[in-house]
């Protein structure tokens, strides 16, 4: 089967009960070169997306990078984010989720996040997603429905190959 590569619309999208213009949203965004400032509720809707994957960055693997998101000044959120690390379309596999943090109202918060070794790299989706304080996101809400209040924004990573002047590294480790 041959490789897809990343397209609109093929990631399933999680729904909210709200729409984002209620103040629930991700803003702010920076990771890596990524700083995509003040975008607020960027499309309201049942899914709340935005869809930034025009927007991206290099990465390489086995580099941690930070990641920075704030919530509306109104209301404090959960936000996580997710990887396809393995180019298949879902964010379903081990390893491609990222938990950042609550965040109070308006307070930036940074987590790290690793890109891991043996991966097939290229143009890797990146979703970064936020929910209202009812409950932390987990793994599986890449595409929960009836979700509270949040918004979710995708972006893509452009994942180069690790250096070859390694550590003495014998093989590759899936990550768990
Ligand atoms: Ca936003
Ligand atoms: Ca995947
Ligand atoms: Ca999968």
């Amino acid at each position: 089967m041959a490789k897809v590569s990343v397209a609109w619309g093929q990631y399933c999208l999680p729904t909210y009960n709200s729409q984002c213009t209620s103040g629930d949203f991700v803003n702010n965004v920076t990771f890596n070169t990524i700083s995509n400032l003040g975008t607020g509720c960027g499309n309201p809707s049942a899914n709340n997306f935005t869809d930034y994957t025009a927007i991206s960055t290099n990465v390489t693997q086995n580099t941690s990078y930070n990641i920075s998101v704030t919530p509306g000044p109104s209301w404090g959120q959960y936000f996580v984010a997710f990887i396809d690390l393995n180019n298949d379309l879902d964010f379903a596999d081990p390893g491609e989720f990222f938990n950042i943090g609550y965040a109070a109202a308006g307070v930036t918060i940074n987590a790290p996040i690793l890109i891991p070794n043996g991966i097939s790299g290229g143009p890797t989706r990146m979703r970064v997603m936020c929910r209202y304080s009812t409950g932390a996101l987990t793994a599986a809400d890449y595409c929960t429905t009836g979700l509270s209040f949040g918004e979710v924004e995708d972006y893509t990573l452009n994942i180069a190959s690790p250096l070859t002047d390694d550590a003495g590294i014998s093989a590759f480790v899936t990550p768990t």
